[in-house]
């Protein structure tokens, strides 16, 4: 302080003048110390130390008052005690409204409450369907798959037999995306793209399957979405027959829809496959009499399937001479379909926990 260096000095006038510098600095410290606030115990230290500790702002007055002139020790003597009362009361008083308030947080909570329950959310529909798929098929020896949904034209179409010419690789079909200036990039029209990179840097025997989000530039309706699930199945070894891929078939239909089920298989056409081949389910609604779900067939369809082209395990790197193998293809959104009867397409995607909620109970 300004004052202090002065008060070894001995002109008179001199000391008087302090004198009356520590009375208006003893007033600013009162009005200073009435206003204090502290908002946690540590606070109130720090004031403490500021104030009252050897070094504090009032213990450096007393070390002053040693050199006022004797005549005005006795005033200047009470306006510090009382300064020093002050500022003792006033932190005491921090301290305990502190403590009092901390008493009084912990007495209005009630830990023997029971906690408010958080609402849960559930798994999605399609979700539960696609690991029952995959649990199926895991306990016959198949491992999971993934891929990138961003892809090329190679393992797409090229590397599965499609034609140069064929309708899937239009525009109108296939979202093409424009990119580092390449024409052959698109999102994925099915996930026979991971099976083909499977292929391509593994031999077999080779038993995966592999679901994931696929992309077709349909316009949205309650039968038809931009995008929707699928799940795969590709299965290579030496002497996979169709016989082998009808009995797998057969076992996942019976898991998924129950041991009554029966199944019949179409033939059909796939480009990666030779022969192929569509399988229906005997109609779980009405149990194969025919109803408004098999439109009065008895049989709803499920899947496609096939034994792989020799032309797609050629260009995949592997041996059709040595190997053979079966492959099948499923929607996730058909099937959840047809085990939950839901009707609309679009609610899969809107998210309504309306829709969603109902899916609790399969959780
Ligand atoms: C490789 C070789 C063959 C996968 C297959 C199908 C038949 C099939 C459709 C079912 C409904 C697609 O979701 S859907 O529109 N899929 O009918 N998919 S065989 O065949 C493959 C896959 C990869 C290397």
């Amino acid at each position: 302080m300004e004052y202090e260096v002065f008060f070894v000095t001995l002109p008179i006038e001199t000391m008087y003048r302090y004198f009356t510098v520590m009375i208006k600095k003893i007033e600013e410290l009162k009005n200073e110390i009435s206003a204090l606030q502290a908002a946690t115990p540590e606070a109130v230290e720090q004031l403490r130390i500021k104030y009252l500790s050897k070094k504090g702002e009032i213990s450096s007055l007393m070390n002053d008052f040693r050199s006022v002139p004797a005549e005005q020790k006795r005033e200047l003597g009470q306006k510090l005690n009382e300064l020093k009362n002050i500022a003792t009361e006033k932190l005491a008083f921090l301290k305990e409204s502190l403590s009092a308030n901390a008493d009084a947080e912990k007495a209005s909570i009630d830990l023997t409450r029971t906690a408010t329950p958080l609402p849960l959310g559930t798994r999605h529909p399609l979700s539960l369907v696609k690991n029952e798929i995959i649990s199926i098929f895991g306990n016959m020896g198949f491992t999971i798959a993934e891929g990138p949904e961003i892809e090329d034209d190679w393992h797409v179409f090229s590397s599965l037999n499609f034609p140069a010419d064929h309708p899937a690789r239009d525009m109108q079909d296939t979202f093409f995306i424009q990119r580092d200036g390449k024409d052959d990039i698109l999102l994925r029209t099915h996930t026979s793209s991971v099976q083909t990179r499977t292929m391509e840097h593994s031999q077999p025997p080779i038993r995966i399957v592999c679901p994931g989000r696929v992309y077709r530039n349909e316009a949205i309706s309650a039968r038809a979405h931009c995008f929707f699930h699928q799940v795969e199945g590709l299965y290579i070894d030496k002497n996979v027959s169709f016989a082998d891929l009808k009995q797998v078939l057969l076992e996942f239909a019976q898991q998924m829809f129950g041991p009554e089920t029966k199944i019949r298989l179409r033939p059909s056409y796939f480009p990666f496959t030779e022969p192929s081949a569509e399988m229906d389910i005997s109609c779980g609604i009405c149990g194969g009499k025919g109803c408004a779900m098999c439109k009065g067939t008895g049989w709803v369809e499920i899947l496609g399937c096939g034994m792989v082209d020799p032309n797609v395990l050629k260009s995949c790197g592997i041996d059709p001479e040595i190997y053979s193998g079966y492959a099948f293809g499923m929607g996730v959104e058909r099937i959840a379909n047809l085990k939950y009867l839901v009707k609309d397409l679009r609610l899969f995607s809107e998210n309504d926990v309306r829709f969603l909620d109902e899916f609790v109970a399969a959780h």
